[in-house]
């Protein structure tokens, strides 16, 4: 696969980022994209075949046994890219229904460059498929996407996983928004949400008995160690996932069990941190089936169907440009 770079200010932007989030009144937070470097990359892959997180299978699932349907729904001949496409396992079934249909390109957009290797070496054995990764950020590789477009070719983007999730209501709905700026009409998006469920098994997907989770929430402090130069200590902070019941999300933040200073040198910051005092990590916003329909003329979309998994509720969404 041919994967096209970015030009490397990477280290700046996270430096920035990160002084950015530690140095607010109030909650101090960290963006949740800075968890896919390798190791974080390797910790997610991990979290989908946990037990207590059927997110990943609910997805695999809907988009296995709706394969065809999905792709019979396209106005053809159509190019994928793939907005986040982690390890591509659940793309599969996807692309085997369209390369059945005709030869396709898919375009996997990712910010971690070991999920787009992990993308390719799984999808490199279906023939009808041919595989052009990007490594940016979302938009950007959409942009470089539709830039390649043939004429009288469709566009179908793919927001798997929950992704959107991450985004709170309003922010979720402006992303769409950008995305369909890009989009011609008549191009579709296939979008993945994760429905609302009881307290106990929210807290149980996000709060594993292996602790898996918990490595992944604290490998964002150890990635700021290794690329920034930090000192965190991280046996003194703790995983501590909360339901926010208002937002319907689920919120993780790490937890400091004492007062402590932490130096990040790159960052040129010094951070203190009070006992109990928490900075959040991450958001995954829970939906109601019905809510997506509204979501989804918000942002210049008509939901055309809606898949739901019984198991694991959650809806795999054709919205298609209007
Ligand atoms: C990949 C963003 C959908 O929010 O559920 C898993 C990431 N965080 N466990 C999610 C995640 C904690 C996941 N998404």
């Amino acid at each position: 696969m041919l994967v096209h770079a970015i030009p490397t200010n990477a280290t700046y932007e996270f430096a920035a980022d990160v002084r950015d989030g530690l140095t607010r009144r109030g909650q101090k937070e960290l963006p949740s994209k800075y968890f896919y470097d390798d190791v974080g990359s390797a910790l997610f892959e991990v979290i989908s075949r946990l037990p207590e997180y059927g997110l990943t299978r609910a997805d695999e699932r809907l988009l296995r046994r709706h394969a065809d349907e999905i792709v019979d729904r396209l106005a053809g001949p159509v190019a994928v890219a793939e907005l986040g496409s982690g390890s591509g396992r659940k793309t599969r079934w996807l692309l085997e229904a369209l390369g059945r249909r005709q030869r396709t390109f898919y375009y996997p957009v990712e910010i971690s460059r070991s999920a787009l290797a992990m993308c390719e070496r799984e999808l490199s054995d279906i023939d009808a498929i041919s595989i052009l990764g990007f490594e940016r950020e979302y938009l950007d590789g959409l942009l470089e996407v539709a830039a390649c477009r043939k004429p009288g070719q469709h566009l179908l983007v793919l927001f798997l996983g929950s992704t959107i999730g991450n985004f709170d209501r309003p922010a979720g709905v402006k992303f769409l928004t950008e995305i369909r700026r890009i989009l011609e009409s008549d191009d579709s998006l296939l979008l993945g949400t994760d429905l609302d469920k009881p307290r106990v098994q929210l807290l149980r997907a996000y709060d594993d008995e292996l602790g898996v989770t918990a490595a992944f929430n604290l490998n964002l402090l150890a990635r700021i160690n290794r690329e920034l130069d930090a000192n965190f200590d991280l046996g003194q902070f703790a995983h501590a996932p909360k339901i926010n019941r208002e937002a319907r999300s689920v919120e993780m933040h790490l937890r400091s069990k004492c007062r402590q200073t932490v130096n990040i040198p790159a960052a040129e910051l010094k951070v203190e941190l009070l006992e109990g005092e928490t900075i959040w990590t991450e958001s995954s916003h829970k939906y109601l089936a019905e809510e997506i329909f509204q979501i989804a003329r918000d942002a210049g979309f008509r939901c055309e169907e809606q898949w739901i998994d019984q198991q694991w509720p959650f809806a795999e969404n054709l919205l298609i440009a209007e």
